[in-house]
């Protein structure tokens, strides 16, 4: 019998989303043993009963609620986690914490910094623990990254570069709106690829780099007009389709970041690279598991780009998995804050980033959006710690 404290989850929303939280939950225990608590999949929420029910047979829910009030509302629930389309964050992650529940929510926290404000609040009013999913950071490679970062190994840093790019909406056919295309539907999601693809790498490029001070960028909205899921009707289209944009960061070096939709041949092409004065490293998440790093101190007759495989027992995260030399993949960056978010609660710690940090973002995401509109530099007043 298992002396573990428990937590039990109710998870709102089933989609694609839902399944990597329900995964990393899943195969915790295996994989970390050791931690002092363990989750319990009480109970799944979502509209439809049928699919619900079945999400919640495959994954092992023990039941299913279809309103997420009386999911918040059920004493044999500890911690809500949000899954939904963005517009819903707010709501659910407010009451939430007003019920004294501990709130995981799925990036980005939400749709505007004012919409981000009183989930922050209520989270640090009530108490409770609070983490958002920006799972990049938990990349073995790119915790590895940050690690010889602040071992002081690239020196004063100068030029930050990052990509996300896809290519998934470039049909006009596409609807926006409904499931699997929310992501289209500015009303739902916030924003177009800046919410959704560059919060991944702002949040990186914060979490490494520390706090953008000002941005200057572009947007463009390429197909105009689609079909909208839930009016049937053919709408404007209000999110950017693709963004790019320059910045100072706080260390003064510079930045510039690009993401798009409509990168035909790349399907998820994050990536980033940074140089400083003595060294540079480089990360490309299709080939996740390899860190690419360059020291100019190494001796000139055999200096050159190293190539290092992130798989050894030394390397972030890499004791927990099988044996050196065999990769980990997207999953594994859930099962890593999922187990995050669980040791902080034994070091009652935080588990970065929390909803505060994760509104830091979001200031960028905004000063990005409203620089494009604007055709002009934005402050951020970002207040990186
Ligand atoms: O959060 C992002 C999503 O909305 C993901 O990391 C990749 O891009 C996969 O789907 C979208």
């Amino acid at each position: 019998m298992s002396d573990k404290k428990i937590i039990r989850i109710g998870l709102v929303g089933y989609g694609f989303m839902g399944r990597t939280h329900s995964n990393a939950y899943n195969r915790l225990e295996n994989f970390f043993p050791e931690l002092k608590y363990r989750p319990v999949l009480k109970a799944v929420c979502a509209r439809n009963k049928e699919r619900l029910q079945a999400f919640a047979d495959q994954w092992g829910y023990e039941s299913i609620e279809t309103d997420w009030r009386k999911l918040i509302a059920r004493d044999d629930i500890d911690a809500i986690d949000i899954c939904t389309p963005n517009n819903m964050h707010a709501e659910i992650a407010i009451a939430a914490a007003k019920a004294g529940k501990m709130v995981l929510c799925e990036k980005p926290l939400a749709r505007t910094v004012a919409e981000a404000q009183p989930m922050v609040d209520a989270v640090e009013k009530a108490g409770v623990k609070n983490t958002v999913w920006y799972n990049y950071r938990r990349v073995p490679a790119v915790t590895l990254a940050k690690q010889l970062i602040d071992a002081g190994k690239l020196g004063k840093i100068f030029h930050y570069r990052a990509n996300f790019l896809q290519d998934w909406t470039i049909s006009p056919e596409l609807p926006q709106g409904g499931e699997g295309t929310w992501r289209l539907d500015n009303e739902a999601a916030g924003s177009g690829v800046t919410g959704d693809l560059l919060a991944h790498c702002i949040d990186t490029a914060m979490w490494l780099n520390g706090g953008i001070k000002d941005v200057s960028a572009v947007t463009e909205t390429f197909i105009k007009e689609r079909m909208h899921t839930g009016t049937g009707e053919v709408q404007k289209v209000d999110i950017d389709d693709a963004c790019i944009f320059h910045c100072h960061f706080d260390n003064g070096s510079l930045g510039v970041f690009e993401s798009t939709r409509y990168a035909r041949g790349h399907k998820a092409a994050k990536t980033f690279e940074i140089n400083g004065e003595h060294a540079s490293i480089k990360w490309d998440l299709h080939d996740l598991n390899r860190l690419e790093y360059f020291d100019h101190r190494d001796e000139s007759i055999t200096r050159g780009w190293r190539s290092i495989h992130v798989t050894d027992g030394d390397q972030p995260y890499m004791d927990k998995w099988w044996v050196p030399g065999l990769s980990v993949g997207y999953e594994h960056t859930f099962v890593h804050q999922a187990a995050d978010f669980f040791k902080s609660l034994e070091d009652d710690s935080v588990c970065s980033p929390t909803f505060k940090e994760a509104q830091e973002t979001q200031k960028v995401c905004e000063a990005v959006l409203e620089s494009a509109k604007e055709r002009r530099w934005k402050d951020t007043d970002v207040n990186w710690q």
